[in-house]
């Protein structure tokens, strides 16, 4: 009995000092959680719990484009790519097929996955502000790259980064004067106009309306969207063709054009000379029928942004201040242009 009292101290004991060694182990993680937890608290760490500031983890940022419509939105699409890889920022890539649904989630998945920083092309410029303030609450800077949006509080983008498309507007108008000099009215203008209110649509279309309103020779007989498309281009030209008079087609963007001018030719008139060919963007295809003659004036609109994307990411993680509107540097070709073979291959 004596045996068995001392086995079953022995194991009292045993229990006890087990019972302290689990209570001093609940306590170690308790402190450990409760130091995690205050680290967390201050943004000591990054948003995937790795420490940022160590140059280990790169930042990430998430990039919502909004579909690949036209040879435009495709080399904008590989500028981004190429450029994270350049500066070593790890880049989640949504592609939303032209849906602004689908843009949101995408931005949403972003805030749940919690990127260093989000860039984004929106599709319109409405419709943004919840899924903006909830990243502005979950501390994530979000730039506008290529368009812009229309948001109530314009703390909710940290910056917009792409193309002047008023002034796009406004040099597409100082073309058609200079080519119309001495040419008696009336002029009829036909527009094949962009995504139904994006940036570019609304400002495109607002600067070349702007430039001409003080000469009563032209007149704006037809305005319709192609929606960025170069298929809607080709309809949308037949359509004109078949219900208006034109002398001028301007059109919003190249990949519409390149459609337009099959609609135009298959209509057996000569782009270029019965009808005079206004269209933006710059695309190679549209370089290469301005130098035959088929196209009048090529507005310049770089998708090339992923290299100012990453610097301001950067800067953005860094804390670093930045200005509100960075505007792209472009040009136009046109017929007028001595050295027009000699343009350079336009990589998009
Ligand atoms: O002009 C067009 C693209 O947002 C500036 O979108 C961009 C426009 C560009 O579909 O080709």
């Amino acid at each position: 009995m004596w045996e068995e009292y001392r086995t079953l101290k022995v194991w009292n004991e045993k229990l006890m000092n087990a019972k302290v060694l689990i209570k001093r182990l609940a306590v170690a993680l308790l402190i450990i959680a409760a130091v995690l937890g205050g680290v967390w608290g201050f943004g000591m760490i990054g948003r995937t719990g790795m420490p940022r500031e160590d140059e280990q983890r790169p930042i990430i940022l998430g990039f919502s484009q909004l579909g690949s419509e036209s040879g435009w939105r495709i080399g904008n699409t590989r500028s981004v790519v190429k450029a994270a890889a350049d500066a070593g920022i790890q880049l989640m890539e949504r592609n939303a097929e032209q849906k602004q649904e689908n843009q949101i989630k995408a931005l949403r998945s972003f805030i749940a996955y919690q990127v260093d920083v989000i860039a984004f092309s929106p599709k319109v410029e409405d419709g943004w502000d919840n899924v903006l303030r909830e990243a502005k609450e979950a501390g994530i800077p979000v730039i506008c790259s290529d368009r812009a949006v229309k948001v109530a509080d314009d703390s909710l983008i940290a910056c917009f980064v792409g193309s002047d498309f008023y002034d796009q507007g406004v040099r597409a108008g100082k073309f058609l004067l200079r080519k119309m000099e001495g040419v008696p009215g009336p002029i009829r203008i036909a527009e094949i106009s962009g995504t139904v209110d994006s940036t570019p649509m609304r400002d495109r279309a607002r600067g070349f309306r702007d430039m001409i309103a003080n000469d009563a020779r032209f007149e704006i007989v037809y305005s319709k969207s192609g929606d960025f498309l170069r298929s809607m281009g080709k309809e949308v030209m037949r359509d004109i063709l078949s219900t208006a008079e034109v002398d001028v087609l301007y059109s919003h963007n190249d990949a519409m054009t390149l459609g337009a001018v099959e609609s135009i030719e298959a209509g057996g008139m000569i782009p270029g000379k019965d009808i005079v060919i206004i269209t933006v963007d710059g695309e190679q295809g549209a370089i290469d029928l301005l130098k035959q003659g088929k196209i009048n004036c090529v507005v310049e609109c770089t998708p090339m942004l992923g290299d100012i994307i990453m610097v301001l990411a950067k800067k953005l993680v860094a804390g670093e201040e930045i200005p509100r509107v960075i505007y792209s540097e472009e040009t136009m070709f046109t017929e007028f242009d001595d050295n027009l073979l000699s343009i350079p291959p336009r990589g998009y």
